[in-house]
């Protein structure tokens, strides 16, 4: 029932680090844990810290090595071929994914690995097609000067990414980063080696020269991602993840002054107008607060809805949650696993805090039964919560698991009000069929990115990115392109 369709591609040998262009595979090792069963997939070798010198070590020669002469034209041929070398190996990177995640068949697919590949097609497009500042200036001489701008690589580059889309999230910092002409150290998360992986290996096929993409493996703290982000030689740090590890990376980054992108939490509110289109309102809901079992940065943990939508809306929801098929990846289903045991525990913890707070658990609140070996995995019940006040730790904190909170609100002003009284700033949807309202809501949200009668639409060319814990900085387009630039001014006396 759990079989794969394509063999798992790190079966029975350990993950390497890719240091130089060489295949580090001794030292220490940790396990790769599969959530579907908790099965051992494979172990993986722990960069410590001397191995992360080394890989910045190679990364800053490499820019000074042949990487660094390319032209952007040549550095983005190069990022195409990595494009379409995902593509021909495609189904092992959805084995990958979905071995280190569980997700299911259908996103790993038609979301994760495809948005991987045209992360890399996407940025080398826009890094070639980029331009540059020119300013004319009069000089007392009367003879004048003339200013143009190059964009010089920002120098070694640290990525590091969080389990929930790991290929996804990976190369959406890589990419740009490549393009923009730097060298990588990339840290995936330790609990989805397997897909950056690949990449180390797909790098290597297309001839991207030694030292340009490094990969070590690891955890934060004392391991791989603490030596990275505190390493002297590091100078800009593009990092997903939790907002208590952005402060935690931040204080690492100090004493070096290194530039700065984050992308971190949310406590995403949906607002359901009464004048909203009632299907499409409950089923955008229901892929906001459920894919990728709750476990986007992105998804709505807090519904918010007109009154006399409330009940209504309430039961259709928790009738669509009902009728959610959870099983393997590969089962057809609806709703995978939650990452590893660890994390379900503590979405468990929340599910038992919501009845504390007095919350009613309308759907959900538990694990499901399997009798087989999925018993031994990371499932859990997509749960729907009403009745908790606003001020209930369960509606004020980020869970990242799949539930939500369903509150009733009377007036757009208190609408407006109630989803802007967190400490995260990250997305919102805003669901109505009143132009004006949607306009006037929609820029009232204090957050990064905000869909009006949709949820998670992209265009790759737009500022990414939340405000307050949710994150700094933009990514997206040419925000992603600036922050791995960094413009140099020529003035040129004429
Ligand atoms: P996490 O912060 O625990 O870990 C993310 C990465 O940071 C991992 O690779 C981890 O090993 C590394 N890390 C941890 N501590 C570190 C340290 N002290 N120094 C250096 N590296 C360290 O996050 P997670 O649990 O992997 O991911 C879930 C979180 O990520 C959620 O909070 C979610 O909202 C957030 N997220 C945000 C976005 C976004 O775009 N805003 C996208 C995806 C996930
Ligand atoms: O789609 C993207 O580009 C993106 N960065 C998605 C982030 C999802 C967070 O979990």
């Amino acid at each position: 029932m759990l079989t794969q369709a394509y063999p798992y591609p790190f079966a029975g040998r350990p993950l390497p680090c890719l240091v130089g262009g060489e295949l580090v595979s001794h030292g220490r090792t940790f396990e790769n844990i599969s959530p579907v069963n908790g099965a051992l997939l494979a172990t993986v070798t722990e960069a410590d810290a001397a191995l992360v010198d080394r890989a910045v070590r190679a990364a800053r020669a490499a820019l000074r090595g042949p990487w660094g002469r390319l032209s952007t034209a040549e550095r983005c041929n190069l990022l195409r071929k990595v494009a379409e070398r995902i593509e021909q190996r495609f189904d092992e990177f959805v084995s990958a994914e979905i071995a280190d995640t569980g997700k299911t068949l259908e996103q790993a697919r038609s979301l994760d690995i495809a948005r991987g590949a045209a992360n890399f097609r996407a940025y080398a497009d826009l890094a070639t097609a980029r331009g540059s500042e020119c300013f004319e200036m009069a000089t007392p001489d009367g003879r004048g000067a003339l200013n143009y701008s190059v964009h010089k690589p920002v120098g070694v580059v640290a990525v590091i990414a969080p389990w929930n889309m790991p290929f996804l999230l990976m190369t959406w910092k890589v990419a740009p980063a490549l393009a923009c002409g730097n060298a990588v150290v990339a840290k995936p998360s330790e609990e989805t080696p397997s897909s950056a992986a690949l990449l180390a290996e797909v790098m290597q096929e297309v001839g991207v020269p030694p030292g340009v993409f490094n990969l070590v493996h690891g955890f934060g703290p004392g391991s791989a991602g603490e030596a990275l982000v505190s390493h002297p030689d590091v100078n800009a740090i593009a990092f997903t993840g939790e907002s208590a590890t952005g402060a935690a990376i931040m204080r690492s980054a100090a004493d070096s002054v290194k530039a700065l992108s984050f992308e971190l939490g949310g406590k995403n509110a949906a607002l359901v107008f009464a004048d909203a289109d009632f299907e499409a309102a409950v089923s955008g809901t229901m892929r906001s607060v459920f894919s990728n079992c709750g476990q986007v940065c992105l998804c709505s943990e807090r519904v918010y809805v007109e009154r006399p939508m409330h009940a209504r809306f309430v039961d259709e929801l928790a009738r669509g949650a009902r009728r959610l098929k959870i099983g393997g990846p590969y089962e057809g289903a609806d709703l995978g696993p939650l990452i590893s045991r660890a994390h379900r525990e503590k979405v468990l913890s929340y599910y038992r805090l919501a009845r504390e707070e007095h919350g009613e658990i309308v759907c959900g609140g538990g694990v499901p039964a399997f009798g087989d070996e999925r018993d031994g995995g990371a499932f859990i019940e997509p749960t729907i919560v009403t009745g908790l006040a606003e001020d209930a730790r369960c509606v004020k904190e980020e869970i990242f698991g799949p539930i939500c909170h369903v509150a009733p609100f009377d007036s757009e002003e208190q609408a407006v009000q109630m989803a802007n009284a967190t400490r995260y700033g990250l997305t919102a949807a805003v669901w109505t069929s009143n132009l004006q309202r949607a306009h006037r809501v929609a820029r009232q949200m204090e957050v990064g990115m905000v869909w009006v009668n949709d949820w998670y639409l992209r265009d790759l060319r737009t500022p990414f990115g939340g405000v307050k814990l949710s994150g700094l900085g933009r990514e997206g387009g040419m925000h992603s392109l600036a922050f791995f630039s960094a413009p140099m001014n020529i003035c040129v006396k004429l």
